[in-house]
């Protein structure tokens, strides 16, 4: 099966990594659209339009099985007027409060987002519905996912501004941190050097590549060659120029420029 990831950037791979993990027989096209980079500060007509002018370029392709809008900020407007314009079956990402409750013994979880996606009012949803007994301390930070794009392509994190951000999980006293950006996941291991308090790391990947793999079932595929075969090739794709200094973090997770 092909299946389509799209992002605003680089953050669709974290989910790409979950896909590869629990259906390996997939061939994953990953689009960054780094033209329309960062989706936060653009107004909600703009996600929409990019997110699915996009999609639809690559639909004319070749054939997809499924599409995942592996970013938060689209997946949180964009996701009906996808699904009126295709009949494949569209997954988005919803940050993981709900696996984030199941699992904080504390009752206090840490939600690390986009300031756009912490300001949505489907985030007070999620959280009425799976984490009312919790205390819920979130933080929007407006540069992390551009610092991640530098880091990809070489360049160092700033990790003492960094830390400073996390200070309200530290304050609140988290013992779960939900990673409510799919750019976060690449960067876990920094995360946790500077929150060695938190216990339990939440994001939205395997759930993403569950739902993904039970979708491909349902359109008639077989679990066990799914899981069974391994594809290569999986390629990224840019809106925008790129220079070469992203090729080694794309080979690393396993995927080429196209
Ligand atoms: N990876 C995107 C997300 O999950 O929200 C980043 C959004 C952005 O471009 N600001």
């Amino acid at each position: 099966p092909e299946i389509l990831v799209f992002d605003s950037g680089i953050g669709g791979l974290s989910i790409a990594r979950c896909l590869h993990r629990q259906v390996p027989a997939a061939r994953l096209t990953h689009v960054a659209d780094n033209a329309g980079f960062p989706y936060g500060n653009q107004p909600e007509g703009t996600v929409t339009g990019r997110t699915v002018t996009l999609v639809m370029e690559q639909l004319r392709e070749r054939p997809f099985d499924v599409i995942v809008v592996a970013c938060n900020t689209a997946s949180t407007v964009a996701l009906p007027a996808l699904r009126a314009a295709t009949d494949i079956p569209v997954v988005g990402v919803v940050p993981a409060i709900k696996p984030a409750s199941a699992v904080s013994e504390n009752r206090r979880i840490g939600l690390l987002a986009t300031p756009a996606t912490v300001r949505r009012p489907y985030l007070e949803d999620l959280i009425d519905e799976f984490a009312a007994d919790c205390l819920v301390e979130r933080v929007g930070h407006p540069e992390l996912v551009t610092w991640i794009e530098d880091w990809a392509r070489g360049r160092p994190m700033p990790e003492p501004a960094l830390s400073v951000a996390l200070q309200p999980f530290r304050e609140a006293g988290v013992d779960t941190l939900v990673l409510g950006c799919t750019h976060y996941p690449l960067i876990t291991e920094t995360l946790q050097k500077l929150l060695p308090e938190v216990r339990f790391w939440v994001d939205s990947g395997e759930a993403i590549a569950r739902r993904t793999l039970y979708l491909l079932e349902q359109a008639g595929f077989d679990r066990d060659a799914l899981q069974r075969f391994q594809s290569s090739g999986h390629r990224c794709l840019f809106s925008g120029p790129v220079m070469d200094d992203i090729d080694r973090f794309l080979d690393a997770v396993g995927f080429c420029r196209f």
